[in-house]
């Protein structure tokens, strides 16, 4: 088996967590005792991937909940699917990082970085070959900012050849706090790797969605948003979870969709949402799951995928489904909407299909995985809002307190900088247009 251990950090954090695990324990047919109700068939053969299976049959989670405070501990602890978890795997502080990056990595999350990490090793010594680990935070948090960047450098030094998928809420255009632009910046640092993909979400985006394809009456509330986050993420690890053709792991995932080690920063969108919304109770056909998942309206993050450059993309089908189908209306939905593709990937689109249906709710679904240049507005947006700050030195003396040199914000905003020239990938298609001349000498890997 090829076990995932998830690792939910801060308050959107574990509560994305809670949303995934009550979502994907329905799929399986896990009951919040750990028990298995059914028939053992696809849904199980998969099954020790994200659950470990103790005394009793069993099937336990692994994953580690912890945050710098206790409250959002108590909430998952106190759920209905609270005690499926072991009561070991919640870690928390008491103080809490009052919104500062600095204290999550300097100064408070130092307290509990080592009860973590030795919830992390014995849940590694539970796996018999672990491909790696999923984090679930918001960057913009002094928690799921500070303190996941500590937990992704102790990973980094224990465990340096396993995969790390992280699912990052990133601040939206009117942050939640003042603070988030500083508390996001070095994310940007320590996510940097090649054993590292991000799953990039903002609640802006999450909102309009609710609202425009959802038809939300009221205005979206986290609940909401963490359900939705919930639906892509389980699309996005269901060839990681049931017997499929393509991605079957983490690491095929990450290589077929991450060309360079720092253009690590994926978007994904999730269907159907609009065709649910219209209360059809039909089964949607390919061509609806394609129109739906292929709108750059519809990715969860607010980037326009048609302003930018497509690097990868992977459009995962779930439910009784061609293959034959699904190939066919690919290479018309490239042909016709994906003309915005690097010129240097051939056939840069893949598709898989998992027979496996989410159930009742959803007979057939899709999510659409995309590595796309246009990731570079929403960087440059929190650029933006660093540099406004950092210019006045506004709040500073709150991180400098902790322990923080001015240099490092400055080495953040930098590294941010070159991170956008990396995105910026007119300069690739120029290169190559220049090929009769081109050296390999020329060309400097990122
Ligand atoms: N989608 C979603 N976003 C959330 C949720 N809770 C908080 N956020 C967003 O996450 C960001 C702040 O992160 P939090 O998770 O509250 O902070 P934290 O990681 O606990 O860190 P602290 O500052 O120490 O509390 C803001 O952008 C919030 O809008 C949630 O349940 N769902
Ligand atoms: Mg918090």
């Amino acid at each position: 088996m090829r076990e995932i251990i998830t690792l939910q950090v801060g308050q959107c954090g574990n509560r994305m967590g809670q949303n995934f695990w009550e979502l994907i324990s329905e799929e399986h047919n896990i009951s919040p005792d750990g028990t298995h109700q059914g028939q053992c068939d696809f849904k199980t053969e998969k099954l020790d991937v994200y659950y470990d299976e103790s005394f009793k049959s069993r099937h336990i989670p692994r994953a580690i909940f912890m945050d710098l405070e206790p409250g959002p501990i108590d909430s998952v602890q106190g759920s209905s699917l609270g005690r499926i978890f072991r009561p070991e795997n919640f870690v928390n502080g008491k103080n809490g990082s009052s919104n500062l990056w600095a204290k999550g990595y300097y100064t408070e999350g130092p307290e509990i970085i080592d009860a973590v990490m030795d919830s992390v090793r014995q849940e590694v010594e539970r796996a018999d070959r672990l491909q790696g680990f999923q984090i679930s935070h918001a960057i913009g948090g002094g928690t799921g900012g500070g303190f996941a960047c500590l937990l992704m450098n102790k990973l980094g030094e224990e465990f340096p050849d396993k995969y790390v998928q992280i699912f990052s809420v990133f601040p939206s255009e009117v942050c939640a706090n003042v603070l988030e632009p500083y508390n996001a910046a070095p994310f940007f640092i320590h996510s940097q790797d090649l054993e590292r993909s991000v799953q990039v979400l903002d609640n802006d985006a999450l909102e309009n969605l609710c609202v425009r394809s959802l038809k939300c009456a009221t205005t979206p509330t986290y609940q909401d948003l963490n359900h939705l986050i919930a639906s892509a993420m389980s699309g996005m690890t269901c060839s990681f979870r049931f017997p499929g053709q393509l991605n079957s792991s983490i690491r095929k995932y990450v290589t077929n969709m991450i060309p360079f080690p720092r253009m690590n920063f994926l978007m994904s969108s999730y269907a159907p949402l609009a065709f649910q919304a219209a209360g059809e109770y039909k089964v949607p056909t390919v061509e609806n799951l394609f129109k739906e998942a292929f709108n750059s309206k519809n990715i969860m993050c607010s980037a326009d995928i048609r302003q930018g450059y497509l690097i990868a993309g992977a459009v995962s089908l779930r439910g009784a489904i061609s293959t034959n189908e699904v190939e066919e209306k690919l290479s018309e939905t490239k042909k016709d909407k994906l003309t915005n593709s690097v010129s240097w990937i051939s056939d840069n689109v893949m598709s898989s299909v998992c027979n496996v249906s989410r159930g009742i709710e959803s007979e057939r679904d899709a999510t659409f995985m995309v590595n796309s240049s246009s990731i570079r507005e929403i960087i440059k947006r929190i650029r933006e809002q660093f540099t406004s700050m950092f210019r006045r030195k506004a709040f500073l003396h709150w991180y400098l307190a902790e322990g923080m040199d001015e240099m490092e914000f400055t080495e953040h905003d930098s590294h941010i900088s070159d991170l956008l020239c990396i995105y910026d990938l007119q300069s690739y298609e120029d290169v190559f247009d220049d090929e009769a001349d081109f050296e390999y000498d020329d060309y400097e890997s990122v």
